[in-house]
């Protein structure tokens, strides 16, 4: 993957990133990317140079790696690896989501950590960068044994986590019900009840519309953007990657915009349903049975199942929306939503598109949303569920909604500003990057170098 730079300090920064951590593929592409959109402002800020700003942020200032091991339904001893990098703490505690799936490794975790620093930014709100997880496959297990695992997992985090600290939430095979398994041993082991973590359950700390943030703030982001453009979700066909939590809840929102959502995937392969996905199907399916996408055919016989998951941007649509995974849609799959017309693309995963995939839609001029910004509204919610914590009080639905939708309006102005601002009009991936950066660039030069 080819990064060009003519700043010859980001040039020195990234071989030497590259030369560290040369095993780590998902960690160069998320850091190659952000130091091609910092050129305009290293050359007009020397300080940033001096201060050796990029060389620390590219470093995680702590990346705790340990053992989990539990004891399976059969009585086995199980092993597996944990991960939480903190990696940036300049603009409040450390702040990002826990995956559990058996791709998980340190690459995966640093590019998600790297990228949730610039989101977090973004956001407004006072949250550092984190991520975590494990390589533990929650699928085909009991719950009894998530509850074990979680347990186990919990019962070194808790070390180093904390409310003022470092606060983990959920991501890919972290949902409700890991978080509640997770939280009940922080408790236990640290006797305190705090909001050490987001993505709570409503009836112990958890705040209203967290579920539904990602997604919701997605088509928030999406609209603000269609609407720049004079154009939106209105009557469009609009596909959506993975049948996960932020896939379920952007399908809800994009229809009440006036969308219709005509295909959802899996990691096995997608529906495609002319009619429209009803996602309280899809609820019904992934979060209360847990089961394969292929049995929507089920609930509506009239639907199209194909196997494999990459497919899925063959399907002729105006609004492209990946929710599933990192490089799921590589140049082909951009060639074609090019080819069948698609007008806009708005990344609900982290780095679902490949570089060349970005390059593409740019060389199409179709409008593009990086996930950085377009789904800052989980994290962004669960800043607003620190806040309700600490406040001991919470609101209400609507009330947190309405902070949702105003936050994704300003981050949507913010990185168009920026491009703007650097002479990249309309390019929000630039945009994106050097507003989440300025923030915590100012905070690292005003704390000095200690770390
Ligand atoms: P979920 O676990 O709820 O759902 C993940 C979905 O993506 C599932 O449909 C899953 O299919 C699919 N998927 C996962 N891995 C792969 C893979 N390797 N290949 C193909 N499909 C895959 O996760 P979320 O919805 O929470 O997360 C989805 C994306 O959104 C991730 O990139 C995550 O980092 C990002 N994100 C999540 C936020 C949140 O608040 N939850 C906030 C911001 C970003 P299957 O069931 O077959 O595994
Ligand atoms: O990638 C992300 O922003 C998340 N998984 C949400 C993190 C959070 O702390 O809510």
């Amino acid at each position: 993957m080819a990064f060009t730079f003519t700043n010859s300090y980001l040039q020195g920064v990234y071989e030497n990133v590259c030369k560290k951590n040369s095993h780590e593929p998902e960690y160069l592409q998320a850091v190659g990317e952000v130091l091609e959109s910092l050129q305009p402002v290293v050359e007009q800020r020397p300080k940033l140079a001096k201060c050796g700003v990029i060389d620390r942020i590219v470093e995680p200032e702590r990346s705790l790696l340990f053992r989990i091991s539990w004891v399976d339904d059969q009585g086995q001893v199980q092993v597996n690896r944990g991960y939480r990098v903190q990696f940036n703490t300049a603009i409040g505690p450390s702040k990002g989501g826990l995956r559990f799936h058996p791709s998980v490794n340190l690459s995966i975790i640093k590019f998600l950590g790297f990228e949730q620093i610039f989101k977090n930014s973004l956001t407004g709100l006072p949250m550092g960068g984190g991520k975590g997880g494990a390589d533990f496959d929650p699928k085909g297990k009991s719950d009894n044994e998530v509850m074990r695992f979680c347990q186990s997992f919990m019962t070194e985090l808790q070390r180093h986590i904390g409310p003022d600290t470092d606060v983990p939430a959920g991501d890919i095979g972290v949902g409700a019900r890991e978080i509640g398994y997770l939280f009940g041993q922080y408790k236990r082991l640290r006797n305190e009840f705090t909001g050490v973590l987001t993505g709570k359950g409503l009836t112990y700390g958890g705040s209203l519309a967290r579920t539904e943030a990602t997604g919701y703030g997605l088509c928030y982001f999406a609209d603000e953007m269609l609407k720049a453009a004079g154009k939106s979700f209105q009557g469009q066909d609009v596909v959506i990657s993975g049948s996960g939590n932020v896939a379920i809840y952007a399908n809800q929102k994009a229809t009440q915009l006036g969308g219709r959502v005509v295909a959802m995937s899996d990691s096995n392969g997608y529906i495609y349903d002319p009619n429209g996905i009803d996602y309280k199907v899809m609820q019904e399916i992934k979060e209360v049975k847990r089961a394969r996408i292929s049995t929507y055919l089920e609930y509506v016989p009239g639907a199209k199942y194909v196997e494999g998951c990459r497919g899925i941007w063959t399907v002729p649509c105006g609004i492209a929306l990946p929710c599933a995974t990192q490089n799921e849609l590589d140049l082909e799959g951009a060639q074609a939503l090019v080819k069948n017309g698609c007008f806009a693309v708005a990344e609900g995963a982290n780095m679902p598109s490949t570089p060349e995939a970005v390059a593409c839609f740019q060389e199409h001029k179709l409008l593009f949303a990086p996930a950085k910004a377009s789904n800052a509204g989980g994290v962004a919610t669960s800043g607003l569920e620190m806040s309700q914590n600490s406040m001991r009080l919470s609101w209400t639905f609507e009330e947190v909604d309405e902070k949702l939708h105003g936050i994704m309006r300003n981050i949507y102005h913010n990185a168009a500003k920026a491009a703007e601002e650097y002479g990249m009009p309309g390019n929000l991936v630039a945009g994106a990057n050097i507003a989440g950066f300025m923030k915590v660039a100012d905070a690292m030069i005003w704390q000095g170098v200690s770390y």
